[in-house]
C-alpha cells in the first residue's frame, strides 16, 4: 500500500509500503530459504502493513557468511576516512528522507508522529553524523595507537525505537570497521528494511550491513552462530541473561542494554511545573515503552500532595490516540502482547493495595491502547515499584530525607537511569554520584545524544553505547597484542 501523509503541503510524506519483503544479505533482497513469513500490523488499527521474511538458521548463516566476505574483502581493509564516507553518506540520506522514515516508523510502531518526527529520526541521523567524525579518529578513542575492528557483530534489537536502535548498533559498528548482521524486532521490522534500502542507496559494500527479520529464534540462532565475534543486544532482561549464557565459554563479546525501573526524584526545592513536566515526559513518551522510562516518581512529602494534584491535572490534558495525528500525545501500544503484560501488572498493583487513577480519555475502538496511570498509595515492595511495565504507568512513592530517596532510588534489581529535581546544585552532585545508574539527569528527563554514553548497572545489563565508550565496545582492546591467528580473530 502506498500512505500519503500531508498536515501540511510542505510537510507531504509519501511511502510506499511493498506488499511482501525479503531478507537483505549481500546487497540484495533474498527469498528466505524455507520460504516462511510473518505478518506486521499498524498497531493503532490492528491492519496488516506487509508480510515479512522469517530468517531461519540457513538465511543467518548466509548472512553471516556475506558479513564475513564483505569484512574480511573490502571494509576492514578501507582507510577510517573512506568508511567515515560511507557513514556520511547514509546520515545525509536518512536525513534527507526524514518524513518518509517517520510515517513508516510510526505506521509499524503506533508511536505518535511528533515523536518519531522531532525525536527517533533526528537522533538516527546524527548517531550516523557523529560516528562517522570518529571513523578516521580511532587513534583517538583511547585504546591505545592501533585499535583494531573485531569482525562480525551480531546485534538484535527491540520494537520501542526501532529505527534508532538500529543507528545505535549499527553506526559505532561500522565506524570502528566491523561488519554487521541485525536482526529487528518482529513487530517492527519495516524502518530496518527502509534502512536496507538506503544502503543501496549510498553504495555501501555488499555484505557490510545485513538484515535478517524474524522472531526469537531467529536472534537466537544469530547468537548461536560460531562465525559472530561479538553480540550486541538490547531487550528484556531475561533473553539477555539466556544470550550471556549462551557466549559464555565462546570467543564472542557480548554488551547487553536491559530494563529498568528508574526513580524520577523530585525534591521539595524543585520547580514544580518544570518536574511535573519532566514527570510526563519521562513516563508518557513512546508510551512508556522506554528502557530508561522515569517509572517511580520519588517526591518528598512537603510537596507530595501539590504535585500529584498539578500532575493528574497535566495528564488531563494530554491527547491519547491516532498516532497519525500531529497534536497526539500518546499513541497505541506497540502489540496484544505488550498491552496483556501491561494489564497484567496494573491488575497486581491493584491487587496489592496501590491507588489507581488515570484521566478521563475515550480509547479509538480498534488497536492496543492504555489510558496514562498513575498509582499512588504504592510501597517499595509491591511488584509495581520493583518490575518493568514498559507502559504508560507511573508509580509514586514518597521521601523524607535525601538518604531515603537514595535508599529507595537503588532499590530495585535495575540501574539504568535516574532523575533529580532540585535548585540545588551541590545537591544534584551528591545525590547523582550515590545513585547505581548508568544515566542520571538533572532538572530534564530522556535527553539522549550521539555523545553521551548509555548504559545500565545490575540487571540492567553492560556495555556503554554513544560517545568514545561506545566505540570501545566494538574496538579490540588489547590493540598492542600479536596479531590475531587466521581463524580465531
Ligand atoms: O522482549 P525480547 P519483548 C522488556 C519490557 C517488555 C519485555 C518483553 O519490559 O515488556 O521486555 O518484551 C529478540 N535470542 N523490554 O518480549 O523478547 C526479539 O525477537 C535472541 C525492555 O519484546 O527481549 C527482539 O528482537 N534474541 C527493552 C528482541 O530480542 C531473542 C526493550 C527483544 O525482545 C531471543 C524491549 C533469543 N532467545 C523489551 N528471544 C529495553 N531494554 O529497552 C527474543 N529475542
Amino acid at each position: 500500500p502506498r500512505f500519503e501523509y500531508a498536515p501540511a503541503p510542505e510537510s507531504r510524506a509519501v511511502v510506499d509500503i511493498a506488499s511482501s519483503y525479503g531478507l537483505f544479505i549481500g546487497g540484495d533482497f533474498v527469498d528466505p530459504v524455507d520460504g516462511k513469513s510473518f505478518k506486521t500490523v499498524n498497531p493503532a488499527t490492528e491492519e496488516k502493513l506487509a508480510d515479512v521474511s522469517e530468517a531461519s538458521a540457513a538465511d543467518v548463516d548466509k548472512a553471516v557468511r556475506a558479513a564475513r566476505r564483505a569484512y574480511d574483502r573490502t571494509w576492514s581493509r578501507l582507510s577510517g576516512a573512506e568508511r567515515g564516507k560511507y557513514l556520511y553518506r547514509i546520515a545525509r540520506i536518512l536525513a534527507e528522507r526524514a518524513r518518509e522514515f517517520a510515517v513508516l516508523e510510526t505506521l509499524d510502531n503506533g508511536k505518535p508522529i511528533k515523536e518519531s518526527r522531532d525525536v527517533d529520526i533526528p537522533i538516527a541521523a546524527a548517531h550516523f553524523f557523529y560516528h562517522a567524525g570518529w571513523a578516521d579518529k580511532l587513534e583517538y578513542a583511547g585504546l591505545g595507537p592501533a585499535p583494531r575492528s573485531l569482525g562480525v557483530v551480531g546485534q538484535v534489537i527491540p520494537w520501542n525505537f526501532p529505527l534508532l536502535m538500529l543507528a545505535w548498533k549499527i553506526a559505532p559498528a561500522l565506524a570502528t570497521g566491523n561488519t554487521v548482521v541485525l536482526k529487528p524486532a518482529e513487530t517492527t521490522p519495516l524502518t530496518a528494511l527502509l534502512f536496507a534500502d538506503v544502503c543501496q542507496q549510498a553504495d555501501l559494500p555488499p555484505g557490510v550491513v545485513n538484515i535478517v527479520t524474524g522472531a526469537g529464534a531467529t536472534g537466537q540462532a544469530l547468537v548461536e552462530h560460531p562465525d559472530v565475534d561479538k553480540i550486541a543486544f538490547t531487550g528484556s532482561t531475561g533473553v539477555g541473561k539466556a544470550i550471556a549464557r549462551e557466549v559464555a565459554g565462546t570467543r564472542k563479546r557480548v554488551t547487553l542494554e536491559l530494563g529498568g525501573k528508574a526513580a524520577n526524584i523530585v525534591f521539595d526545592d524543585a520547580p514544580i511545573d518544570q518536574a511535573v513536566e519532566g514527570i510526563v515526559n519521562g513516563i508518557f513518551f513512546n508510551q512508556g515503552h522506554v528502557c530508561c522510562a522515569g517509572s517511580r516518581l520519588l517526591v518528598q512529602e512537603p510537596v507530595a500532595d501539590d504535585v500529584i494534584h498539578r500532575l493528574q491535572r497535566r495528564l488531563g490534558t494530554l491527547r491519547v490516540g491516532d498516532p497519525m495525528d500531529k497534536n497526539t500525545d500518546v499513541g497505541a501500544i506497540n502489540s496484544a502482547e505488550q498491552l496483556a503484560r501491561i494489564n497484567a501488572l496494573v491488575d497486581i498493583g491493584e491487587a496489592e493495595g496501590a491507588e489507581r487513577w488515570s484521566p478521563p480519555c475515550q480509547l479509538p475502538e480498534r488497536g492496543y491502547w492504555f489510558p496514562p496511570t498513575v498509582f499512588t498509595q504504592v510501597s517499595q515492595a509491591h511488584r509495581i515499584a520493583q518490575e518493568e511495565i514498559f507502559g504508560p504507568v507511573l508509580s509514586v512513592l514518597t521521601f523524607r530525607t535525601p538518604d531515603e530517596a537514595v535508599a529507595k532510588a537503588n532499590n530495585t534489581p535495575y540501574g539504568l537511569s535516574a532523575g533529580i529535581w532540585t535548585d540545588k546544585g551541590s545537591r544534584i552532585l551528591a545525590i547523582a554520584d550515590r545513585l547505581r545508574a548508568g544515566v542520571v539527569w538533572a532538572n530534564t528527563f530522556n535527553r539522549f545524544d550521539p555523545t553521551s554514553p548509555f548504559g545500565g548497572y545490575k540487571e540492567s545489563g553492560y556495555g556503554r553505547e554513544g560517545g568514545r565508550q561506545g566505540l570501545a565496545a566494538y574496538l579490540d582492546d588489547t590493540p598492542l597484542a600479536a596479531p590475531a591467528a587466521k581463524g580465531t580473530r
